[in-house]
């Protein structure tokens, strides 16, 4: 069955690959799926075709068959579920790399979304010098943990799995922040992530979307 998902036609980021699609697409690659790209911009996601799809109307969404999902944890637990190479199959195991999976959006996400919002969008608030000191420290609150739990192991727990996926494609956004390089195992972590075969081809793909020229987009 054909897999479509749905990525930003031009990220704001230029091809960095800090849009969700880059996470959805490295688990596809991981498990070694095919898939196709439907390109939105940001007024067709609000519109009514897109919105049915996602609620939200945010990318990325997943099709496949008469299923559609989004949220980018449900989507890579999926496909992590039904294909091999991102759960283990023993049951505890699995359940702590789902464990993992949740942290990264649950726990480890949020003050790195705050850290974004308040180096972007409130850049210009006269309080915002005063309160970016005590949105990093939240950061390394999550940071500092995570890097005692990591220690000098490859992954979070074991082999590779979803939840590296999912944790590593979270901790990416800290980069220009210099945050990470205060863990230099967590850096080491994430460069990990990043040189595995998988992730460079979701990186290659969703770069090559935002560098062509609109008429030569590839999906
Ligand atoms: N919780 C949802 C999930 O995990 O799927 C969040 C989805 C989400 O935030 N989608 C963003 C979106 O559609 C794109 S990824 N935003 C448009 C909107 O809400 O109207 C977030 C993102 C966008 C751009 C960058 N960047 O350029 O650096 C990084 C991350």
């Amino acid at each position: 069955m054909t897999i479509t998902i749905t990525a930003f036609d031009r990220s704001p980021d230029g091809g960095k690959g800090l849009a969700r699609d880059t996470r959805v697409r490295w688990a596809l690659e991981e498990a070694g799926l095919p898939y196709e790209v439907r390109l939105v911009s940001f007024g067709a996601m609000k519109e009514p075709a897109h919105l049915s799809l996602h609620p939200f109307g945010q990318i990325p969404t997943y099709e496949e068959g008469n299923l559609t999902l989004f949220e980018t944890g449900s989507i890579v637990f999926h496909i992590a579920e039904r294909h091999a190479g991102l759960l283990p199959r023993d049951p505890d195991a699995r359940a702590r790399a789902i464990t993992w999976m949740f942290a990264s959006v649950n726990t480890v996400e949020p003050p790195i979304l705050d850290l974004s919002t308040a180096r972007i969008m409130e850049a210009d608030k006269p309080w915002a010098q005063d309160r970016l000191p005590l949105v990093k420290d939240r950061v390394r609150g999550r940071l500092k943990p995570l890097s005692a739990h990591l220690g000098d192991a490859d992954w979070l727990d074991g082999a590779f799995s979803a939840g590296d996926l999912m944790m590593v494609s979270v901790l990416l956004r800290l980069r220009m922040s210099g945050l990470l390089d205060e863990y230099p195992n967590l850096a080491a972590y994430v460069a990990r992530g990043e040189a595995r075969p998988a992730y460079q081809r979701a990186f290659a793909a969703q770069l090559a979307v935002n560098t062509a020229p609109i008429t030569e987009r590839p999906q």
